[in-house]
């Protein structure tokens, strides 16, 4: 029975020098997500249901639960003295907190939440990076558009059955489940690896035709092995991201978020869905890209940048790609 807040303090060291800081940051992601999960389970009950009547930065109706869930969280860390900065889907610009914390925020405060109202599992995904900028001035946006590869920690909770919370900060993927009669996140899921077969296959494809001939092609493919397969690979699609992705990373599948003519950058925001979810994908074994290259290689320009997601165990990802980049090869001879 080891609380994550046990789990963490045991491997602090492991991500700083034992200062603590990094611990409370991830205890406060996990207070944000039992409350969050409080307010869910009732929402309609507690009239919490619907639109709020306002539109975010994404050009979104803003739903009361993503409202709640935005606001929980960033007032949880503006209280944090060692997060310097937040930047969340629902805010247009990053908010400058405490400006001697080490950390900075970055946050999709509640992926998914169209579904809320059907009762389909919906989740929060979290990025941390270092700040670069000195410590004791407000941060700026240069400390979060540092790139994939400089997160000291990213994960997700999902909440679904039961309220889950999985994280990575460089060493293995570690999964826990609320416990609701302690009110606790007990250790569940250790060492998480994605299987290396993918058994599902995740996309919407109401814009097939407005994808790559070459990801047409990929399509028309797994069919056809699907056509030949003793065990075909199974859609499963609820429209959730992080409902998704949990899906695959334990049972092995795939998810993609294609660009298409109109939106080549896709749908998904690069900074917090894409880079998170990447990170988590190669720390359990699997991989992520954005057709071309690894997602976690894909350079940030802005807070809100969008990017096509590709994401699942290597084979099944390297052979997309193979797909998709046999029209570079085509357009470079
Ligand atoms: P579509 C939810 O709105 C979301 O941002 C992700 O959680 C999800 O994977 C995707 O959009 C679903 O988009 O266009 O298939 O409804």
């Amino acid at each position: 029975m080891t609380t994550l807040e046990q789990f963490i303090a045991d491997r602090q060291q492991e991500v700083e020098k034992a200062t603590g800081a990094f611990s409370k940051i991830l205890r406060d992601i996990g207070l944000g997500a039992k409350m969050v999960s409080f307010y869910l389970r009732r929402a309609s009950l507690a009239g919490f249901l619907g639109e709020l009547g306002l539109t975010n930065i994404q050009g979104e109706s803003v739903q009361k639960l993503d409202d709640m869930a935005n606001r929980l969280f960033i007032r949880l860390f503006s209280h944090n003295p060692h997060i310097a900065g937040i930047a969340t889907e629902e805010e247009a610009e990053i908010l400058s907190t405490n400006p001697d914390g080490k950390y900075v925020i970055l946050l999709d405060p509640l992926d998914g939440s169209s579904n809320i109202d059907v009762g389909v599992p919906v989740g929060t995904i979290f990025s941390v990076y270092r700040r670069l900028t000195p410590i004791g001035t407000p941060c700026t946006e240069r400390d979060f558009l540092q790139g994939g590869r400089q997160q000291v920690a990213a994960g997700y909770v999902l909440y679904g059955t039961s309220t889950l919370l999985f994280y990575t900060t460089g060493r293995g993927v570690h999964g826990f489940t609320l416990e609701p009669a302690a009110g606790e996140f007990l250790l569940t899921y250790p060492q998480v690896q994605m299987p290396s077969h993918s058994s599902y296959y995740s996309f919407n494809d109401n814009q097939l035709h407005e994808w790559s001939l070459e990801l047409q092609q990929y399509v028309a493919d797994l069919h056809l092995r699907n056509q030949r397969a003793e065990k075909p690979q199974s859609l499963r699609y609820v429209g959730s991201l992080v409902a998704d992705f949990h899906r695959n990373l334990l049972k092995g599948g795939f998810f993609m978020y294609p660009g298409t003519v109109k939106k080549p950058e896709g749908k998904l925001r690069l900074l917090y869905e894409g880079y998170p979810i990447a990170w988590l994908t190669e720390e359990a074994g699997g991989k992520a890209s954005n057709g071309y290259q690894p997602l976690l290689d894909v350079p940030p320009h802005s807070i809100h940048q969008r990017t096509p997601l590709f994401i699942g165990p290597v084979e099944e990802i390297e052979r997309l790609t193979s797909f998709l980049q046999r029209n570079v090869a085509v357009e470079t001879t």
